[in-house]
């Protein structure tokens, strides 16, 4: 255990000093690094396999020390603990392999995602004032490695850009490119003991899905996301036999923590990693490698249910558990993964706020299928409240509270929002509407937050909005979620114009694709409205709109 005093970051929002101190009483916080509790696997199983991408296959040993060569690599270059560095990597062992670099040197991930672009990207350098950015060289057609130059243009703090892949020949960079390759294989000089972090220090940075224009960053300590995957591994269950596959953006706190790639390095198990969630392979690779766990969204889900309907890719029968979560699974969808796929359905309703509620393994099927689960841990305070913040009875909808051990009391430098998101008693207002049974099961009924989930992708209304108001000609803007059979919402934008303008949707993705916008965030419908519809009290209806856009399309849809 680390003795070192815990590095100050500002902006950081801590706990209140006695409610830490009844966690620390309590033993949910142990004081004890992410890194430590691995490097406890690697002393009792050096040569098990941790960690498949392809065909790179690494022991603990193997990753250990690639992430110790990594982590002297990283100091090297001047990045120096407690610096933030934007980590946008695809699914990959070096995203591992970094990630624990930082974790065993207290660097600061900013854990974006790969579907991220410059909007993005320079928006999460500059809030966390980073001094590295790590990106692939290209991503299809998209050259990563210049958006990361036109970042550091943008963001001075940033002084390296570390590239997994090959290197470009920019010859007059902002910021010097360096490979990240050079840095895996020589390990030696590293030691855990000079920069060991304690548990208070701050271990990465996790993008919330974000209701107010760009992502908020949220803080998570070691002691917090410690606990966050020692719950999450006792209650899915993970062991040393486990293999865990990744398929979703490893960054994502769902596939790494809840328990995901941690958890699977914390029980001494095996983590394979794709590059993404496409049925054919993932199924294949569920048999080729004896995967007994995997984590999905419910849009993902369908697919591997309706694949394995029609191809039976899958013949063996490892798979023992499908996580699924990030945005509310059907049902009746529910009803059907063990049937088609073998393996017990996990509802997970979780946040990167901290808050993660599972069903847990031997639920009743009724639970299983109709709920979102239950906190896994003892510590989680829950509250169902109405308009006013009263509580309200079991059975009945209610806005979800939430207070924990692994539920920050505040974003990272934001302190006005903070102040809306949080109750002065630092509860965490969600923004999901939720119904608690009286069996202390949730179900996800709605939200109360100006959101669209895309299929687990999380688009904030306002960002959207944000741009439309760019486009000459727009009098409003409102951006709504409209129903998808795939991935339960897209999103719908309404304007309304001044006289004698015209705006296409076109126009309205050519001023997000100039601002280089995430291509999940794009609107795919466009509605022109002569006047938005308005409540009482004047604010722009949603409610009407969510509702005047299902109606057009079961209209269209009885006229196809
Ligand atoms: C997960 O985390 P985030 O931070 O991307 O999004 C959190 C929000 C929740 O507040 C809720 O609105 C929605 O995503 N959500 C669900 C859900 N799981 C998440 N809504 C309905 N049903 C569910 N099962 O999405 C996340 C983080 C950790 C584990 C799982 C999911």
């Amino acid at each position: 255990m680390s003795t070192r005093t815990p590095l100050s970051i500002e902006g950081v929002v801590p706990w209140p000093d006695e409610v830490a101190e009844q966690y620390r009483k309590a033993g949910y916080w142990q004081g004890t690094s992410i890194g430590s509790r691995i490097a406890g696997q690697v002393e009792r199983r050096p040569d098990d396999e941790a960690l498949v991408d392809g065909s790179t296959r690494l022991t603990y040993r193997q990753l250990w020390d690639k992430s110790a060569s990594c982590a002297q690599y990283l100091l090297d270059l001047s990045i120096a603990p407690g610096d933030r560095i934007v980590l946008q990597l695809p699914n990959s062992w070096e995203f591992v392999a970094l990630t624990l670099a930082c974790f065993r040197t207290g660097i600061v991930p900013v854990m974006a995602l790969p579907a991220h672009r410059r909007h993005e990207l320079t928006h999460l350098a500059s809030l966390s004032e980073a001094t590295a950015i790590v990106v692939a060289d290209t991503d299809r057609d998209t050259d990563l490695r210049r958006i990361a130059q036109q970042v550091a243009a943008e963001v001075p703090s940033i002084r390296t850009v570390l590239v997994h892949g090959e290197l470009s020949n920019d010859a007059t960079p902002h910021a010097p490119e360096r490979a990240l390759a050079a840095g895996m294989d020589t390990p030696g000089r590293f030691t855990d003991a000079e920069y060991e972090p304690t548990g208070a220090d701050v271990a990465c940075l996790l993008l919330s899905g974000g209701t107010t224009g760009l992502p908020k960053l949220i803080v998570r300590t070691h002691d917090d996301y410690v606990y966050n995957v020692l719950r999450c591994n006792d209650v899915t269950e993970f062991d040393s036999d486990t293999v865990y596959l990744g398929t979703l953006p490893s960054s994502h706190n769902f596939p790494l923590a809840c328990p995901g790639i941690l958890g699977a390095l914390f029980a001494g198990g095996r983590t394979v990693m794709l590059p993404s969630p496409a049925p054919e392979r993932a199924l294949r690779t569920i048999d080729a490698e004896g995967v007994t766990v995997a984590t999905v969204v419910p849009a993902v889900a369908q697919t591997w249910i309706e694949h394995q309907r029609e191809h039976h890719t899958m013949t063996g029968t490892t798979l023992r558990v499908l996580q699924v979560g990030g945005s509310r699974m059907p049902d009746e969808l529910a009803a059907r993964v063990e049937p088609v796929l073998g393996a017990r359905l996990q509802q997970v309703f979780g946040m990167a706020e901290g808050l993660i509620n599972m069903t847990r393994l031997d639920d009743d099927p009724e639970v299983i299928t109709n709920t979102q689960g239950r906190p896994v841990s003892e510590a989680d305070e829950i509250a169902v409240v109405d308009e006013i913040g009263e509580p309200v009875p079991d059975g009945t909808p209610g806005a979800l509270l939430t207070r924990g051990p692994y539920t920050p009391r505040g974003y990272f430098r934001a302190p006005e929002h903070n102040a809306k998101a949080f109750t002065p008693d630092g509860w965490y207002a969600s923004g999901d509407i939720v119904v608690r049974r009286a069996d202390g099961n949730l179900v996800v009924a709605g939200r109360d937050k100006d959101m669209i989930n895309r299929g687990g992708e999380k688009i904030s209304a306002e960002e959207v909005e944000n741009f439309a108001y760019q486009i000459d000609g727009v009098e409003m803007a409102a951006a709504v979620a409209m129903p998808d059979p795939r991935l339960g919402e897209k999103l719908c934008l309404y304007l309304s114009l001044t006289e004698g303008h015209d705006v296409t949707l076109d126009d309205v993705v050519a001023i997000m694709n100039e601002a280089g916008v995430a291509r999940f965030k794009l609107p795919e419908r466009l509605v022109i409205v002569d006047q938005m519809p308005t409540t009482k009290v004047g604010k722009i209806d949603k409610k009407a709109m969510r509702e005047d856009i299902r109606q057009r399309l079961a209209r269209e849809d009885t006229a196809s």
